[in-house]
């Protein structure tokens, strides 16, 4: 089609997907997000934008409807860049002028990006689509599907699928098949082989050390877990819980409720001692827990799972006699003993970075292998290409001696278990097991690797959280005058003690961290750092009570 045309085109399907006046998004840390209600136009102009942007990296880019852990009523949009890894931040601004640009607007608003860009409008452009299970999502993809459609781009809907699962498969297609295939079954396929070969090392596994308790969140990652769960065999025996057919979509279950609550799931049968796992909304996070003779719960979140898998890859280095640099990445919200024990005890390098996993990711590229993991859970390994040569060397050298050689291949199998994308549940599922499989080690064991400090987290309303800005890896305040300076003398009160505040990326609050040696500590002092923000950064509302 003729441009003009084209764009002719595109206002006409522009005015079925019409926006509400005056209404504004920004593209957060992770994508637009909000009641869905609000987005069919920003679901068309997504599609617009991906379009662009395939035309512009002359690569397949991923669209992915979800809202992740937020209510079912909500719903929301991630892009996805030709490497599967998360849009570049030049492109989520573009994201947010092309989202809030009234409707009379809109045209130029895409014009604007496509001469800022020089973007060849006669190029070709393809781009994948999926969603999660809530209701909105089918209709809200659809509009996707019109955007790209409308300015003349090729488009495959997934239908239902995880979010790393569309991320993997953007990847696979534009490395031309050496990531593996764009296909959810070609997805199963590499994971579950992966998993078995690894499982072929832990010939003493009993049949209770293979049964894990699954929260699918009542949402996507349960309909997926159980699409692969033949292929695993005997190898591993998942009973599943909210799985959508009962309860309402990440009410009262799912990794975000089970690490801010610290408490078991509703909807799940779990007896003493055994081992669970909670995923999110769409699949790319995933906690551990247990709850103990004393009915005391245990949480083993994205902080304890980096230690397993790095100490994990860190014996196999030693044992294949392989010389790579291995890294662990976190953020602020770490627990303190995790760092500890990282540093000081396994002796790796740790890292800091921002909150959002695209700056984890980046951070984690540095290294050999660099392995990334948000507290929450979002997190996975990535393993530069020198150093997944290295392995395959060995593993395929007939010289290699035994040792070594069992060494290189787990490693190898490790590589092809993880999905080096973007955070996936299944996949940190499926190699935690391995892990623990292997080392023979129950849930008790890899959570009595070291002690939690107590910790707190609050928000704390205030006018514009823009006043709030932040450095060090948002551990120290540079403004609003005095803040820093209050939570410092606060922190000195308390043994073991550490805070700090950050404005939150999805939520119009500031959110306040504490660990102190034990939980009144930990307590009080997010109490008091939350009286120090509220008076200040501008509070609202009732100044914060005491918690107890
Ligand atoms: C988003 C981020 C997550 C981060 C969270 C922080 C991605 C895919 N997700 O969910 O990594 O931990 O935001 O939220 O980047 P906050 O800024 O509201 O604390
Ligand atoms: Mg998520």
């Amino acid at each position: 089609m003729e441009v003009m045309a084209q764009f002719q085109e595109v206002l006409k399907q522009s005015s079925l997907h019409p926006k509400p006046a005056g209404l504004v998004l920004q593209y957060g840390t992770a994508g637009f997000r909000t009641n869905a209600k609000q987005l069919d136009h920003v679901m068309f102009r997504m599609g617009l934008l991906a379009t662009l942007r395939s035309k512009k990296t002359k690569a397949t880019i991923g669209v992915m409807v979800t809202a992740s852990h937020n209510p079912e009523e909500d719903n929301g949009v991630k892009l996805i860049d030709p490497m599967g890894e998360m849009v570049t931040p030049a492109w989520e601004g573009y994201a947010t002028q092309l989202a809030n640009a009234e409707q009379e607007d809109m045209l130029t608003a895409l014009k604007d990006i496509i001469e800022k860009e020089t973007i060849n409008m006669s190029q070709e452009a393809n781009v994948f689509v999926g969603r999660d299970t809530r209701c909105s999502s089918l209709s809200l993809s659809q509009a996707v599907l019109d955007g790209v459609t409308a300015v003349g781009g090729h488009s495959k809907d997934y239908g239902l699928v995880t979010t790393p699962q569309l991320h993997y498969m953007v990847c696979c297609q534009n490395t031309e098949g050496k990531y593996g295939e764009a296909t959810v079954e070609g997805y199963y396929n590499k994971l579950s082989q992966a998993f078995i070969r690894l499982a072929k090392n832990a010939p003493n596994c009993t049949d209770d050390q293979k049964h894990l308790c699954v929260d699918g969140a009542n949402g996507i990652g349960a309909l997926k877990v159980r699409e692969m769960e033949s292929l695993l065999k005997t190898e591993l025996q998942i009973s599943i819980f909210n799985d959508g057919t009962k309860g309402k979509l990440n009410y009262q279950c799912g990794a975000d409720f089970v690490k801010v609550q610290q408490k078991p799931p509703t909807g799940i049968l779990m007896n003493t001692g055994e081992r669970c796992c909670s995923f999110d909304g769409d699949a790319d996070r995933i906690v551990y827990y247990y709850v103990d003779s004393e009915e005391q719960f245990h949480l083993l979140d994205g902080d304890k799972i980096a230690t397993l898998i790095s100490t994990f890859l860190k014996e196999l280095l030693t044992q294949a006699g392989l010389d790579l640099k291995i890294a662990v990445v976190q953020t602020a919200y770490a627990n303190g003993s995790s760092t500890d024990y990282l540093e000081n005890t396994m002796k790796v390098i740790v890292r800091c970075t921002k909150t959002g996993v695209k700056h984890l990711h980046h951070a984690a590229q540095e290294f050999d292998i660099g392995v990334y993991f948000e507290a929450n859970g979002h997190g996975t390994v990535l393993f530069s290409k020198a150093a997944e040569q290295k392995i395959q060397q060995l593993a395929n050298d007939p010289n290699t001696d035994d040792e070594r050689k069992r060494a290189a291949l787990l490693l190898q199998n490790t590589v092809n278990i993880i999905n080096q994308t973007v955070g996936d549940a299944i996949s940190d599922m499926l190699l935690i097991e391995a892990i623990l499989a292997i080392k023979g080690m129950t849930v008790q064991q890899w959570d009595a690797i070291y002690t939690d400090l107590p910790n707190r987290q609050l928000k704390v309303k205030v006018l514009d959280r823009r006043v709030i800005d932040t450095t060090d890896a948002e551990r120290r305040a540079l403004s609003p005058p005095g803040l820093q300076e209050a939570i410092d003398t606060l922190v000195k009160k308390y043994r073991k003690a550490r805070s700090f505040v950050r404005p939150s990326g999805t939520e119009d609050v500031v959110r306040v961290y504490t660990e102190a040696e034990t939980q009144e500590s930990a307590d009080a002092l997010a109490h008091e750092v939350s009286l120090a923000v509220y008076r200040l950064a501008g509070g609202v509302g009732d100044e914060p009570k005491s918690l107890h």
